[in-house]
């Protein structure tokens, strides 16, 4: 078991957590209900270290709507050992705060996708409020000597809204998803109050270097009378009185998990169950959320793009795309999902032959064993996200994978700086080199894909999910940055493509 953070940061009593949602989902056995802590890596990582300290997760709550909720609520927090304070908004709440400036505003915005974004000043105005009201959930259950750390887009005026109630705590943010560059973060309407309320944090941690760079560059292009100094994974902004911290800390995943997982029955039953079916053509394979951002669309014509310039590969291949339903109620993600099933009815419709059929489409989400046994057994991993904060997928593959398994992966995903040496890399709007990556990934020889696939674990292993919590907190916590290794950028200039261009 690996030592965690909190033994380090001895300056802090608890930790208490805030995000939008609540680490919690409800399950139905028997018909009994049960409330279960949620399985993802941000959970794993941080439950152990709420459990040592006592800690506290502030987020909205599930529906409240059925009998004995509040009894399945203590009973929840007694399993998982730490407490959770559930924050109640109202339906119209949800739909201008979430919906609205989240999913409609943000989210595309951040993406660098501002032409799907609706700036309805309501939705700010709500953004504001919901804000707010999470404050004071925070301020009501913390204590003076709590360390309060903020996840991702929906809550960034939270340090704003906390300095008006006069709390003295440390408070630090994490952006999950990528900061755009200065033209793009420059559209939105409210970009000088979204900016000075991100100052109001202690720590502001974003995914890659990439993101800090946008990041400073618009702090010093808004606001007046800054200072930035330092060099390193964490730099110091003086605005005014105030010094914040702006580091960058790339998530990663439990990776001792994931590969331990691999060797379980299970897994191995399902591997085999998934090959067995495909007999011995390579598979390639995409596992996204249902979302533009994915690059989902560009993927499949980039798939078909390659059964034409390269008819070997006719029989050869078979791709499996998995999407989880996500966002379902919002009609750009129903017409998304219309639009990927009409391209995989294209592409079956032209290129299928008996015995053959080129793309299995799965959409629904499938369990973790599932999951882990497509990891392991697929051949190649193509990960084409136009832009994405990190992307865990990627991650989560490598550690699962077998030593043979080839990572394509998007330039435009924050994972792409750490695994750049390993990873074929391609621009994902740019369908013929996605193309062709492909083809390379297929007839890349053993030792070469050995090769990257090892030095592309050993930086996982390294960097898995506990060293993301643990220099988060130290960096909230130490005065001298520099001790902060510089991390890597992503090298657009000079791309590695074959194995020749790599330090082995
Ligand atoms: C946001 C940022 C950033 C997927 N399908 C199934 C399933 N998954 C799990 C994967 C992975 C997670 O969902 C997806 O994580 P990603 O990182 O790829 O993407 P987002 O959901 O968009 O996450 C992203 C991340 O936050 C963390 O900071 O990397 O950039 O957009 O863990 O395993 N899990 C199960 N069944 C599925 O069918 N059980």
């Amino acid at each position: 078991m690996k030592t965690h953070t909190d033994n380090k940061a001895g300056n802090y009593k608890r930790l208490v957590i805030v995000s939008n949602r609540l680490p919690i989902y409800l399950e139905k056995t028997n018909e009994k209900y049960e409330i279960r802590q949620g399985s993802g890596g941000l959970v794993t990582a941080l439950a152990p270290v709420l459990r040592n300290r006592g800690g506290l997760w502030i987020g909205c709550s599930l529906s409240t709507d059925f009998e004995n909720f509040d009894s399945l609520f203590r009973d929840a927090q007694k399993n998982i050992g730490y407490n959770l304070k559930p924050v109640v908004l109202t339906s119209e709440e949800i739909k201008k705060y979430y919906y609205g400036f989240a999913n409609e505003i943000i989210w595309p915005l951040f993406h660098d996708l501002q032409s799907r974004c609706n700036f309805d000043p309501d939705y700010w105005t709500t953004y504001q409020e919901v804000n707010k009201k999470f404050a004071h959930v925070v301020f009501q259950n913390t204590k003076k000597d709590d360390y309060i750390w903020v996840h991702d887009y929906h809550l960034m005026n939270i340090a704003q809204e906390l300095k008006t109630l006069e709390s003295s705590q440390k408070i630090g943010f994490f952006l999950h998803i990528p900061f755009p560059p200065l033209d793009i973060f420059l559209k939105l309407p409210w970009r000088l109050e979204l900016l000075r309320a991100l100052l109001e944090f202690d720590l502001i941690g974003f995914q890659t270097m990439r993101d800090r760079r946008n990041f400073i560059q618009c702090v010093r292009t808004l606001i007046k009378d800054v200072a930035i100094f330092g060099k390193g994974q964490v730099i110091t902004i003086q605005s005014r009185d105030r010094k914040i911290k702006v580091g960058s800390f790339p998530i990663s995943i439990d990776y001792k998990f994931f590969s331990e997982q691999t060797e379980t029955k299970e897994v191995a039953d399902c591997a085999w169950y998934i090959h067995e079916n495909i007999g011995d053509r390579q598979i390639i394979l995409g596992v996204d959320r249902l979302d533009y951002t994915k690059g989902i669309l560009e993927r499949l014509k980039a798939f078909e793009k390659a059964l034409i310039k390269y008819p070997d590969l006719k029989g050869k291949v078979i791709f499996i795309q998995i999407v989880v339903p996500s966002r379902v109620d919002i009609p750009e993600y129903q017409l998304l999902r219309t639009e990927i099933e009409q391209m995989v009815g294209n592409i079956n419709g032209r290129f299928t032959k008996y015995g053959w059929v080129p793309v299995q489409y799965i959409f629904r989400s499938i369990n973790r064993y599932e999951l882990i046994a497509h990891y392991r057994t697929a051949e190649i991993a193509l990960i084409t996200p136009l832009k994405d904060g990190m992307n865990l997928v990627a991650k989560e593959y490598c550690a699962c994978s077998k030593e043979n398994g080839v990572v394509i992966l998007s330039e435009f995903a924050g994972a792409s700086a750490q695994l750049q040496k390993g990873a074929i890399m391609v621009n994902p709007y740019d369908v013929e080199t996605i193309a062709d990556a492909l083809y390379h990934g297929y007839t890349m020889p053993k030792q070469e894909r050995q090769i990257r696939m090892k030095k592309l674990r050993q930086g996982i292993k390294r960097h898995d999910i506990f060293w993301w919590v643990e220099s988060y907190i130290q960096a909230a916590f130490t005065e001298k940055l520099y001790n902060f290794p510089v991390l890597e950028d992503y090298d657009f200039a000079t791309p590695a493509k074959s194995l020749n261009d790599m330090e082995t």
